[in-house]
């Protein structure tokens, strides 16, 4: 049987099914962005809302901006915005949902007007984004907005053609300011540290150019609110599909598998009215920071780490790195050794208990993430997950040797794109070329690679960093089998 909205009476026989009346469904919230994550996380929260509360104003309405969102588009128009969530426990216990809250859809490329019209709408309150760390437009080594990019510059010189999330939200928020609509609040669910304050920077630079008076008023009027977002959400396999319908005989084009951990720390600073989601477990506090740079620094640098040498190595997946000795030690002694000590002590937090529940969440033998999922756009990773925490032991004089390592292991990955055994790695990356051509000089230039400043700053200056990645370059160019070296940091 299909999933779409005629079906659904028939399916709540055999699986849990929206209970809300979803005609009377109005999209308080526009998201930009509709992934995997986005509809295991916010979508997620939002249905357990609207299951529970008279909400239905909070409904949400996906907005893709490029071309590359046309097959969700498609996948969510067939099937009237439904789909399902499968969560799979560490024992093999497997709970199945289908989730409603997304009430319409939205392709920018075939409809941009359609697109302003609705976030210009006096019902959108909210506008969430889910663009990936790569999405915000800034150099990650100076963090400033990148006025160089041809979509940006398209934008700034034809603001009535946007091509860009800036260029959207500039020429909606335009819109609203003549209607004399309050504006709707901008939310970053992205994992970049002070994902809000990161957001706001790059509207603000980009609106000054285009529109210094809209930008006073942006300034003035909108909330950007910092989030910490957290629930790991694998690609979507054949395997998943054929198991829905074997087992429920229910045909989902683009399911979701997710972990049952599920966590979303926002700031309580909304310009516009929010859902009361309080009471399912969301924590609104005054001030994200310190949840959000644990959360990137351990779990997803954790996650880079094991993707990077899980991939030199020929692990699949991150489980599979987590059930290898070596690998799991090496990402505790990472974490124990590099981050835990910039972390300092964070109020209401245990840190062994949150790197201990780490390791149980990144062994989940059913979740099957996989190290390609990892590494791809490492580009824009690193630069906000470990890099940061390497430069912050080089000022402390900490340790350096794990994070040292990831940074040979990456130019060697980039350099060679095959695992120790010869066979090929696939690269995911907008960097992809630039990261080839940059790593393979290191033969001849050992640091060749370090020499991107947009990704390493100045971090090829730093003697002692230099050293040490030198050395660890000599021992993976000379022997690509990384586990005996990463025993050999782990002092083994
Ligand atoms: C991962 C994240 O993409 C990555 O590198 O670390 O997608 C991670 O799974 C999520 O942030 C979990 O909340």
């Amino acid at each position: 049987m299909e999933l779409n909205q005629k079906n659904l009476d028939n399916l709540s026989n055999r699986i849990s099914c929206p209970e809300y009346d979803r005609k009377s469904l109005a999209t308080g919230i526009v998201h930009i962005g509709v992934g995997g994550f986005h509809r295991s996380h916010q979508a997620y929260y939002i249905h357990l809302l609207l299951q529970k509360d008279d909400a239905d104003n909070w409904a949400i309405c996906g907005v893709g901006l490029r071309e590359g969102d046309r097959n969700m588009y498609n996948v969510l128009k067939e099937q009237d915005g439904l789909y399902t969530l499968v969560t799979q426990h560490p024992n093999g216990d497997i709970e199945n949902e289908i989730i409603g809250s997304i009430a319409e859809f939205l392709l920018a490329v075939d409809d941009p007007q359609a697109v302003i019209d609705k976030l210009a709408s006096e019902t959108t309150k909210i506008v969430s984004l889910t663009i990936t760390e790569g999405g915000y437009n800034f150099n990650p080594s100076t963090g400033e907005f990148d006025f160089e990019n041809p979509d940006i510059q398209h934008e700034l010189r034809n603001p009535n053609e946007p091509k860009t999330v800036y260029g959207y939200l500039t020429a909606a928020l335009k819109k609203r300011r003549a209607n004399g609509f309050p504006p709707f609040t901008i939310m970053s669910c992205d994992n970049i540290q002070h994902n809000g304050a990161a957001a706001r920077k790059m509207v603000l630079a980009f609106a000054k150019k285009q529109d210094p008076q809209l930008a006073s008023w942006i300034e003035k009027e909108v909330s950007f609110p910092n989030s910490m977002v957290d629930r790991i959400t694998p690609v979507t396999t054949k395997e998943i599909i054929d198991y829905l319908k074997n087992e429920y005989d229910l045909q989902d084009k683009w399911p979701v598998v997710c972990e049952p951990f599920i966590q979303w720390v926002v700031e309580d600073n909304f310009s516009n009215g929010r859902p009361q989601l309080e009471n399912l477990g969301v924590q609104f506090v005054p001030d994200v920071t310190p949840y959000e740079k644990m959360k990137i620094r351990l779990l997803n640098a954790g996650h880079s780490v094991l993707g990077i040498t899980g991939a030199i190595h020929g692990h699949p997946t991150i489980d599979s790195c987590m059930r290898d000795e070596t690998f799991r030690k090496f990402m505790r002694g990472f974490m124990d050794k590099e981050v835990t000590p910039i972390l300092g002590s964070i109020e209401g937090i245990d840190m062994e208990d949150y790197k201990d529940n780490l390791e149980i969440r990144f062994g989940n033998p059913n979740i099957k993430d996989s190290v390609s999922r990892i590494c791809s756009e490492s580009s824009a990773k690193l630069p906000k997950f470990l890099i940061p925490t390497l430069i912050e032991n080089l000022e402390q004089d900490g340790s350096i040797k794990f994070a040292t390592f990831i940074l040979a292991a990456w130019c060697y990955y980039s350099d060679k794109r095959i695992n120790k055994d010869g066979r090929p790695t696939e690269i995911i990356d907008a960097m992809a070329v630039q990261l080839h051509e940059a790593a393979r000089k290191t033969a001849t230039e050992p640091l060749a690679f370090l020499e991107q400043e947009s990704l390493f700053g100045n971090l090829s200056k730093n003697k002692r960093f230099t050293e040490l990645y030198k050395e660890m370059i000599g021992k993976i160019y000379g022997d690509p089998n990384i586990k005996k070296y990463m025993q050999d940091v782990l002092g083994e």
